[in-house]
């Protein structure tokens, strides 16, 4: 894998992928729609806004591989959905099958699967239970992901990321927590593991109370190195300071089920 483009290079994960991978394929693109405010001379950058498919075809011309963090990352109104992540999804997928390229990797999300309780494990092969608008573009770019892999042959891998950071913030994300150095490991499987077609898998790290069965990123060769527990007393303890809410704590996806939720929660079995 020689070029590799990072969509989303500005945001959170973005900013932080941009030194981890750098080393890994040094030839990597970065686009936002926003110029990064670190952004280094070594650095190739390409504006793009994701809405505009012949924005978006121009920052993956050239590239091998593409991996796809860029949209609306958060639950919003479906006015700012549609673009971000409806269209600029689309529009990422085609400009990829217009150009060439072999491989992308899509952010998906652990609210995909939000509307699961806490004592469900599941797997990836479950029905989609999305706990939010921003759940179901996530849901429809895995789906996305799946035709242009079956009908154009390009190699893609979603990733249900979890919480992705150094270490977990609260009880919650003791069981959903990603540490960088594991979302680095999958994005190379995507990029590099020579029998990928198609696959979903969850960005976590090794979590005792973990609610997915990760086992297709095992059986691609994924070894996550984090393990939550390790910070069981200061994640519990920021816990202790939170608002409690019966909803969110019932369901895998925490507050943005919470959000907007009305009725009975036992309808969801
Ligand atoms: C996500 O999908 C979000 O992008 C991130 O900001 C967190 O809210 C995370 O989920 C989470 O569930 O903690």
């Amino acid at each position: 894998m020689n070029t590799v483009l990072v969509t989303g290079a500005a945001g959170g994960i973005g900013t932080r992928l941009r030194s981890l991978l750098k080393p890994i394929y040094p030839k990597l693109r970065l686009s936002d729609v926003v110029v990064p405010k670190d952004l280094r001379a070594d650095e190739e950058f390409v504006k793009a806004d994701l809405s505009d498919l012949a924005q978006v075809e121009r920052a993956v011309d050239g590239v091998e591989g593409v991996v796809h963090l860029g949209g609306r990352s958060v639950e919003d109104a479906w006015e700012v959905m549609l673009p971000a992540n409806i269209v600029g999804t689309y529009n990422l997928f085609e400009a990829a099958r217009r150009r060439g390229v072999k491989r992308v990797i899509f952010a998906s999300s652990n609210h995909v699967v939000g509307f699961y309780r806490r004592d469900r494990r599941i797997g990836t092969h479950v029905p989609v239970r999305p706990d939010s608008r921003y759940g179901v573009t996530k849901a429809y770019g895995e789906a996305l992901g799946a035709l242009y892999a079956d009908k154009y042959g390009l190699r893609v891998l979603c990733i249900r990321i979890g919480n992705f950071g150094d270490q977990p913030l609260d009880k919650r994300r003791l069981s959903i927590w990603l540490h960088p150095d594991d979302l680095v490991q999958l994005i190379r499987i995507g990029l590099e593991h020579p029998a990928l077609h198609y696959e979903i898998v969850y960005g976590s790290s090794d979590n005792e109370r973990s609610w997915w069965d990760n086992e297709t990123a095992f059986r691609l060769g994924y070894r996550p190195k984090g393990r939550s527990e390790e910070f069981r007393d200061v994640a519990l303890a920021a816990e202790a300071k939170l608002p409690q809410d019966p909803i969110a704590n019932t369901f895998q996806g925490g507050t943005f089920v919470a959000a907007e939720f009305t009725g009975d929660p036992e309808r969801i079995r």
